[in-house]
C-alpha cells in the first residue's frame, strides 16, 4: 500500500481502495492541478480600435474580470497581453490601433509578427500559437471603414487565422443587425459575424439588457481547433450552457467507458471500485466550470458523494451505501451488482455534480457552505431523485 491508496486490478475494473481521507484529498486536487495542465491555453487576439468595448467584452465573456485584473504586459507597440494564473487563456489586446495608413501597416506586420514568431516556436509550442482573431467594431459607428477590411482581410488571408467580426455595444438591435448585412455584402474572409451587447446598456427612456456574448463564445468554439476545446470551455463565464453540455458529455463518456458492454457484473465486495472512477469524473466537471478543486471541495466531495466521512474509513462502505438509495435493487442481488447499476449510480453522481458546480459558479453557494448540515441534506436529496429519474 501507498499513501494509504491501493491499486489492484481485478476482473475489468480498475480498484483503488483508499484507507486514509488525508491521502485521497490530496490525490484528488493533485489529480485536478494535472488536468489544468493538460488544458494548456486558448490564445486569442482582440482587435479593433480604442474604445470599441474591448475590455468590457473580455471581462463579460471570460472569468476573473480578466481585463482588469489580467497583467497588461506591452508585447508589442499595439499589443499588451492578458493572461492570469488559473485561467487557460492568453489574450492579446490591441492598443492604439487607430488605423491611419502608416500607423495600420505597421500594425498589421507587428501583429502577423506575433503569429509568425509563435508558429516558429514550433509544434512542441503548440500550446502558444495564436487560435483565433475577435476583431470588435461598434454598432454605432458609421460605416466599416477601407482601413478595417484591409486590416482584416491581411489577417485573414495572410496569417491563416480565423477572423470572427463582433459589432458592438449594440444596444439598438435592429441598427446592429442592419450594419451586420452591410458588412456581410463586403464579402471579407471572416468566419461569423456576431452582434454582442457585453453590459446593460441604460438611457433615460429606455434600457438595454446584455445579450450575445453566449452565441459568440459559442461560434468561437466551434473554429477552434480541438486542442484548445477544453481550455476554451473552462476560461468563458459567458455560456452556462456551453459548461453544462460539456459536463454531460463527460459523464456519458465515463459511463460508457467504464461500463459499457463487456463488463462481467461485479461484486458488491468491491462496489468500491465505482470511486476512481467517479472521481476522475468530479475532476474533469470541476475544470470546466473553472473552479478550483481545493482541500475543501474535495471533502466535500467524499463526504457529500461518496459517502466518506471521518479520518479513515473501509473503503468497500462507499457503494454499498449509495446502492441502497437505488429503487428496486435495495441490497444486491447474490452480492453483485450489475455494470447497468454501476452506470445508472454513476449518472445520478455526475448530475448532481453538476448541479452544484452551478450552484458554485453562479455564487449561489460557497465551498464552505458545503460543509453545512442543511446543504448536505439538499445534496442527499439531489442525489436521490436523481437516482430515482429513470428517465435518462
Ligand atoms: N453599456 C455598455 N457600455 C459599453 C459596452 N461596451 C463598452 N462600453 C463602454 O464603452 C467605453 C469603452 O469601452 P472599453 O471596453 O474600455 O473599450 P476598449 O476597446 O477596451 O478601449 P481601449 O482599451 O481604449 O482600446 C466604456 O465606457 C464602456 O463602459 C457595452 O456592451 N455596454
Ligand atoms: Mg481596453
Amino acid at each position: 500500500m501507498e499513501h494509504g491508496i491501493e491499486k489492484k486490478k481485478e476482473s475489468s475494473y480498475e480498484v483503488l481502495e483508499y484507507t486514509n481521507v488525508e491521502e485521497l484529498l490530496k490525490k484528488m486536487v493533485s489529480d485536478f492541478r494535472k488536468e489544468m495542465k493538460e488544458l494548456g491555453h486558448v490564445n486569442i487576439i482582440i482587435a479593433g480600435k480604442t474604445g470599441v468595448g474591448k475590455s468590457t467584452l473580455i471581462n463579460a465573456a471570460f472569468r476573473e474580470h480578466l481585463a482588469e485584473t489580467g497583467m497588461g504586459k506591452p508585447v508589442t507597440s499595439c499589443c499588451r497581453k492578458i493572461e492570469k494564473e488559473g485561467v487557460p487563456i492568453r489574450i492579446y489586446d490591441t492598443v492604439g490601433l487607430e488605423l491611419n495608413e502608416a500607423r495600420k501597416r505597421e500594425s498589421i506586420a507587428e501583429i502577423r509578427g506575433l503569429i509568425q514568431e509563435k508558429i516558429d516556436l514550433g509544434p512542441e509550442h503548440a500550446d502558444e500559437f495564436i487560435h483565433c482573431v475577435w476583431y470588435c467594431v461598434q454598432s454605432d459607428s458609421d460605416r466599416f471603414e477601407e482601413s478595417e477590411q484591409d486590416f482584416v482581410r491581411m489577417i485573414s488571408e495572410e496569417c491563416d487565422i480565423p477572423v470572427i467580426l463582433v459589432i458592438t455595444k449594440a444596444y439598438l438591435k435592429k441598427h446592429a443587425k442592419a450594419f451586420a448585412s452591410e458588412i456581410g455584402s463586403y464579402n471579407l474572409p471572416i468566419r461569423a459575424i456576431s452582434i454582442v451587447l457585453a453590459e446593460a446598456y441604460e438611457d433615460e427612456d429606455f434600457t438595454a439588457k446584455p445579450y450575445g456574448v453566449p452565441e459568440l463564445v459559442q461560434t468561437t468554439l466551434d473554429v477552434l481547433p480541438e486542442s484548445a476545446r477544453r481550455a476554451w470551455v473552462n476560461a468563458q463565464q459567458a455560456s452556462l450552457e456551453l459548461k453544462k453540455s460539456e459536463a454531460l458529455t463527460i459523464i456519458k463518456q465515463t459511463v460508457s467507458l467504464a461500463f459499457g458492454a463487456g463488463y462481467s457484473p461485479l461484486p458488491m465486495s468491491d462496489a468500491v471500485v465505482l470511486a476512481p472512477i467517479q472521481i476522475s469524473m468530479f475532476i474533469r466537471i470541476t475544470s470546466v466550470y473553472g473552479i478550483s478543486m481545493t482541500k475543501g471541495l474535495a471533502a466535500s466531495i467524499a463526504s457529500s458523494l461518496l459517502g466518506v466521512a471521518g479520518a479513515t474509513f473501509a473503503g468497500r462502505a462507499i457503494a454499498s451505501n449509495l446502492i441502497k438509495l437505488i429503487p428496486g435493487i435495495g441490497t444486491a442481488i447474490g452480492g453483485t451488482i450489475s455494470g447497468g447499476t454501476a452506470a445508472m449510480l454513476t449518472w445520478a453522481l455526475g448530475r448532481t455534480y453538476i448541479e452544484i458546480m452551478e450552484k458554485l459558479f453562479r455564487g449561489e453557494l460557497t465551498v464552505s457552505d458545503l460543509e453545512k448540515d442543511e446543504v448536505r441534506e439538499t445534496i442527499e436529496k439531489v442525489l436521490d431523485r436523481n437516482l430515482k429519474n429513470k428517465e435518462e
